[in-house]
């Protein structure tokens, strides 16, 4: 039985169409760059928010209509959900999917039986997956819903459930072996601290990077190569996550010998929160060889939270895929909607109008971003900037001819630096827009 019986698969019809159920601008063949939207975009969609978001919030009880959905945690229903995540994925086009264990089936009494769950429902997801050919782009366990998580998972002062917790993500990363899985995220869901007076930091960052090393032997005892992946976010649900932005995560990974193993999935609307733009956390991830995919998203700057809306903002996807076309593409990462149909968009149909309309415009961004490249005005600028380091005293320092002294030297010789050019950004800004 079809959950979406008046929905047929969505097609491109280009930007004259007046079709809400078409693509306007993401025709996944289109070839961009040598390379087609379908593989530079690798669209993914989230099953957290998609299959099991209700609309509940901290003020108000669910509202969506799901008529799939008993709202029960039974396996019977956790299996019915697959097919209609399955049949929804399809009917929009997507070539991936993501999941944490806890979205799929639900937990057990006792470990055991958590895992048993997981088994039966993945057993239904491998099916569907083989049926439609969709893949996944990473699995990850849940460890901050359940209240033995309260105070932290691999930074919990309680030893057990950091066991817990090993023994979870250990199951989860065979789930993702097992389902061909190309990464595996840890988002540090209460990795961090409400209160200073209760709390050993050192001790909590030593036994994250433990936990992590952890994961790291596991991996290769059991010859899983898919891409691990942090996420950062710097509060929510604590007060401060330890995986505050990509440079923390990043200092972190150098501090615990983990640089190797790990990329960054990089959320726009985490990005926020930090007070940095998505531009900037991605482009700091690229420079540091960090980064591995994004979640992609957006706040409201009117409000200062997570509130996952799905991106429509062209200025925002064109930024977003002009730097990750700097770097050369996600690579295994891909384009995973972390985002979620406002409380008050009820009905099942929302759900395609949300993913359409998002796709459409990561669609256009890679188009304007590549649009501003093949122009070159932008990178012309940059090389220029710098073109100095490219000669005389600039090589000379960087390839390490020279020490405090002997500059002192040659500037009490001169008396001054040169001049300085100007840094044009208004004018790169109108270059930008030229292409919007
Ligand atoms: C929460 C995170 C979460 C991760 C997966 O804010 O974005 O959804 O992506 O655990
Ligand atoms: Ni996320
Ligand atoms: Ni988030």
């Amino acid at each position: 039985m079809s959950a979406f019986p008046d929905i047929e698969k969505i097609s491109f019809e280009g930007p004259d169409s007046r079709n809400p159920l078409a693509f306007r601008y993401y025709d996944e063949n289109e070839i961009v760059e040598g390379r087609s939207m379908r593989d530079h975009l690798r669209f993914s969609v989230v099953y957290w928010h998609t299959f099991r978001g209700n609309g509940a919030d901290p003020f108000g009880m669910p509202t969506l209509n799901r008529p799939w959905d008993d709202g029960s945690e039974s396996l019977d229903n956790a299996k019915k959900r697959v097919a209609v995540a399955f049949e929804f994925m399809e009917k929009l086009g997507v070539p991936y999917f993501a999941f944490h264990d806890r979205d799929v089936a639900p937990e057990g009494s006792d470990l055991a039986e958590s895992h048993a769950n997981l088994d039966a429902v993945v057993e239904v997801i491998e099916q569907e997956m083989q049926r439609t050919g969709i893949q996944l782009l990473w699995g990850t366990a849940n460890l901050f819903s359940n209240p033995r998580f309260m105070h932290g998972a691999a930074t919990s002062p309680n030893a057990e459930v950091f066991a817990y917790a090993a023994s979870q993500v250990k199951k989860a990363i065979e789930t993702t072996q097992r389902l061909g899985g190309v990464n595996y995220v840890f988002w540090g869901g209460r990795e961090g601290y409400q209160n200073l007076y209760n709390t050993d930091i050192k001790r909590e960052m030593d036994n994250m990077g433990r936990f992590l090393n952890m994961a790291v032997d596991f991996a290769k005892q059991i010859g899983f190569t898919g891409q691990f992946l942090i996420e950062p976010k710097p509060k929510e649900p604590t007060k401060h996550q330890y995986d505050s932005d990509a440079a923390a995560c990043i200092n972190f990974l150098r501090a615990y010998g983990l640089m190797d193993h790990f990329k960054l999935n990089i959320e726009t609307n985490h990005a926020t929160l930090a007070g940095h733009t998505m531009m900037h956390e991605l482009d700091y991830a690229g420079a540091q060889g960090c980064l591995g995919s994004i979640d992609a998203n957006t706040g409201d700057t009117l409000l200062g939270w997570d509130t996952d809306q799905f991106a429509t903002d062209y200025y925002l996807t064109a930024q977003t895929m002009l730097i990750i076309l700097k770097y050369g593409g996600l690579g295994s990462g891909g384009v995973n909607f972390d985002a979620k149909v406002r409380r008050e968009s009820i009905d099942p149909v929302d759900l395609f109008h949300s993913h359409i309309g998002s796709m459409d415009a990561f669609a256009r961004g890679l188009k304007i971003a590549a649009a501003i490249r093949a122009d070159g005005a932008i990178e012309d600028f940059v090389k220029t900037r710098y073109a100095n380091w490219d000669t005389g005293l600039g090589v000379d320092i960087e390839s390490g001819k020279h020490n405090f002294e002997t500059l002192e030297k040659m500037m009490l010789e001169q008396g001054d630096a040169a001049a300085n050019i100007s840094g044009r950004q208004e004018m790169l800004e109108n270059i930008f827009n030229r292409y919007l």
